[in-house]
């Protein structure tokens, strides 16, 4: 397969134009947002919703976080990421697989919908985490594309997933919020150096390898005039697309900056072999087997899950 994203580069980076379209054909028939929203996406590169979810619903999902945080203290199993230097959970992998509620929400139509209509297809999910960022010890995300990397070392052809991220701890501009950089998205910076194999072993806790450099930042920044930051309360929802330019600060601050990510993909952007020359990363991290088209359904949180009798 012709790889119209080369990266990981030795010498000099070069900044590509993108070569996909940001919406696939879509208006604001085909799903819940406006054709302002929609514009709005096409030229940021991110869309951020506020309270998408009820203050009822808040309640659950910070309830069902600390189950999740609970149940998975003190695990060493490969998806649960630990901070650098402390027994702090970083992130938890694949909760739409392996999380009865996680699974739930990720089929919510109000985020689904959405995702088809910006994908301009059926979806399935690429990748989710909940990233936890505690208080005081939260670490950074350094400034990376995540297309950069899951074209690299999972082998995703194209731009077409979005990421959908669920607040579910409030975001403010001290305890580490996405920062985006607007219009980021229509260019694809190289990266410089080789990929080591196993690298998400070291990457998912500090990512020193796909990212950026300095000038490239830079050159974004000039283009986009500013950086945002996705800063509002429990309940909301920010979508920002796959090669937007991203990252976010330390925490030192005493509240948690907790954050449910599902990423969707097209059903018809399905990964292929890594366009690195590494082994394909594990099922947790990128989803390669029994991949199906979401059937959204629609949900009330508040409302227990009732076994079926
Ligand atoms: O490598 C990845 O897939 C993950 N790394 C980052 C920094 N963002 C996307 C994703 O969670
Ligand atoms: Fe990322």
């Amino acid at each position: 397969m012709v790889d119209l994203y080369p990266s990981r580069v030795k010498g000099n980076p070069s900044i590509l134009e993108r070569k996909d379209p940001v919406i696939h054909d879509s208006t604001e028939k085909d799903g819940p947002l406006s054709q302002q929203q929609l514009d709005d996406y096409e030229k940021n590169g991110y869309l951020f919703l506020p309270n998408l979810f009820s203050g009822e619903e808040v309640k659950v999902l910070q309830q069902e976080l600390k189950r999740n945080m609970d149940q998975n203290k003190g695990s060493n199993e490969p998806h649960i990421v630990k901070e650098s230097q402390s027994e702090e959970i970083r992130s938890v992998f694949d909760v739409h697989q392996n999380d009865e509620f996680f699974h739930r929400l990720s089929s919510e139509n109000r985020i689904v919908h959405i995702a088809e209509q910006l994908l301009g297809s059926q979806v399935y999910i690429n990748q989710s985490r909940i990233n936890f960022k505690p208080g005081f010890k939260g670490k950074d995300f350094y400034w990376h594309s995540d297309f950069e990397t899951w074209h690299m070392e999972d082998g995703m052809p194209n731009m077409r997933a979005v990421s959908c991220s669920i607040i579910l701890t409030d975001n403010y501009h001290y305890n580490g919020p996405l920062l985006l950089i607007p219009g980021s998205h229509r260019y694809y910076v190289q990266c410089i150096g080789e990929t080591p194999e196993n690298h998400f072993e070291q990457s998912l806790k500090m990512q020193n390898i796909g990212v950026p450099d300095h000038d490239s930042v830079h050159w974004l920044l000039e283009k986009g005039g500013k950086i945002d930051s996705a800063t509002g309360p429990a309940g909301s929802v920010l979508f920002f697309e796959c090669n937007t330019m991203h990252g976010s600060n330390s925490n030192i601050s005493p509240m948690p900056r907790s954050n449910v990510f599902f990423v969707f993909n097209s059903i018809k952007n399905q990964l292929v072999d890594p366009f690195a020359n590494v082994s394909p990363r594990p099922e947790f991290i990128a989803n390669r087997t029994n991949i199906k088209p979401i059937e959204p359904v629609a949900m009330d949180l508040t409302k227990k899950i009732i076994a079926a009798s």
